[in-house]
């Protein structure tokens, strides 16, 4: 359903030359920022976002993917995408118990092919609902709830990053409460939480998330609803891993609480993502402000635009995306290309914990080397809340010749997932978590730092200090 606040209606209508000429100014000031924050700029969308550790993704039609300029576009910029109709129950399983996947199939395996993460777009939702589920009796109701959740969720089981349990469960307005529904009506507020640990049983890798439109203002009616919703759900330990803000915006953007929003729900202990993001005629600076809330937002994890090109947007009149009806990249393209260049948050503005940072490893090296690279690493927590937190590790370049590349390796304490890490590469070696840098910050000079980070979902408290070893070459 399309929202009906009043943030998309409003402010449709501006000179769009003179709201290209303002943004380009925009853009180029930020390109600055952005150059002096970053050695080598990325040229993709994905890329940019990759590099503070963030994915940016489309929303795609099977039905296009045949249209070269279309797929072309999308291959090379994106590095996320979303089904726009193909998972929803009325293209899985339009009659009771006969479930297709062709479409959804199609786009899946192109993501993969190019090495995507893919959303999946919707299990349970009001809309795009086929009539027979409508008419069935509560307990009936719920079995098939049930059987759809359970046999789409393992037909894409192991390929989705994250799935779109629940969608626009709550009501426009004022009462902050849960619309009716099919599913409201027969089965009352708890259809919500069942269906998360229905989706939980079948699997547990996917993130969870809930996903509504209109709750980018903090202090909405709405908004507030779905907050309590989540902290409840968070305090009674029902698996919901995050909260898509759909973020169809009018032309003057996101208001102006979003970052707050984001953050508020961050607390909770959830990921954050934008999963729809699209604004009314695209100004640059509303694009640039809606991408700099997420960067701003540790746990803001990546931003999904709806539709790769204004030729097939749901908002046609509206021309909301980052490309015109011919594949050209619009104002938008490029301010929003800078702002992830410019990098997120990877150092909240909080001071250092008050943990020391530790030593190298004890062991001397048997012949210790007079000249050439050497490194320390040390380890801070600069942010936690109820559910995790966030860690800055510092590397140093110690010894007298530069390094050129360099692996950070401890022991992650058991039950600390590691949910997410930026400027450096994750993995294992034994036992042991490792950190190699990326491709832009393996180059550290003799006496010089870089710096990554990590974030840990877990109920324990953060290690107050930790071993870390440091190798390069
Ligand atoms: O973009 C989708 C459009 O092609 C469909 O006709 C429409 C049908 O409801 O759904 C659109 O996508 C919606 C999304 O699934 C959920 N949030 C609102 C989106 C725009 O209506």
């Amino acid at each position: 359903m399309p929202p009906t606040g009043g943030s998309l209606a409003r402010r449709r209508s501006r000179v769009r030359t003179a709201v290209t000429a303002l943004t380009a100014t925009v853009a180029a000031t930020i390109g600055l920022v952005s150059l002096a924050g970053t050695a080598n700029a990325a040229n993709t969308l994905g890329a940019a976002a990759a590099s503070s550790g963030r994915y940016f993704g489309a929303a795609v039609a099977a039905n296009h993917l045949g249209e070269s300029q279309y797929a072309a576009t999308f291959d090379t910029e994106f590095n996320a995408v979303t089904p726009e109709n193909e998972m929803k129950w009325d293209a899985t399983e339009r009659s009771r118990g006969s479930f297709s996947f062709g479409a959804a199939d199609q786009i899946v395996s192109n993501a993969q092919a190019h090495g995507m993460k893919i959303r999946g777009h919707t299990l349970v939702w009001h809309n795009q609902l086929p009539g027979w589920v409508s008419n069935l009796s509560a307990s009936d109701l719920q079995s098939a709830m049930d059987n759809h959740i359970t046999q789409v969720m393992t037909h894409f089981k192991g390929k989705i990053y994250a799935w779109d349990v629940v969608n626009e469960a709550f009501a426009d307005g004022g009462s902050g409460q849960h619309r009716s529904s099919p599913f409201q009506d027969k089965l009352g507020n708890g259809f919500i939480e069942h269906a998360f640990r229905t989706a939980h049983s079948v699997d547990s890798n996917a993130k969870l998330c809930y996903n509504d439109y209109n709750i980018e203002n903090w202090t909405d009616a709405k908004t507030q609803g779905v907050y309590n919703m989540v902290k409840d759900f968070k305090s009674r330990g029902v698996p919901i891993d995050c909260v898509g803000f759909q973020s169809h915006f009018g032309s003057s953007g996101p208001p102006s609480s979003f970052q707050t929003t984001l953050s508020n729900f961050a607390a909770l202990g959830v990921d954050v993502q934008l999963t729809e993001l699209d604004i009314a005629q695209a100004p640059a600076t509303a694009y640039t402000n809606t991408v700099k809330a997420c960067l701003s937002v540790a746990r803001c994890t990546g931003i999904t635009v709806w539709g790769v090109t204004d030729k097939y947007s749901w908002r046609s009149g509206d021309n909301p995306l980052l490309f015109d009806g011919s594949y050209n990249k619009k104002a938008a393209y490029t301010a929003v290309l800078n702002a992830l260049n410019a990098g997120g948050v990877t150092t909240p503005p909080t001071t250092p914990s008050t943990s020391p940072p530790t030593t190298p490893p004890t062991t001397p090296p048997t012949t210790p080397p007079t000249s050439g690279p050497l490194c320390t690493a040390s380890y801070a927590v600069t942010n936690s809340w109820a559910g995790g937190y966030q860690v800055d590790v510092t590397v140093k370049s110690t010894g007298t010749a530069a390094l050129s590349a360099w692996t950070v390796s401890w022991s992650q304490p058991t039950g600390q997932t590691i949910s997410q890490m930026w400027n450096a590469v994750q993995g294992t070696s034994g036992a042991l978590t490792t950190a190699h840098n990326t491709s832009y910050n393996g180059s550290v000079a003799p006496g010089a730092t870089t710096s990554f980070g990590y974030l840990v979902d877990t109920g324990q408290t953060p290690p107050s200090a930790l071993q870390l070893s440091c190798t390069f070459t």
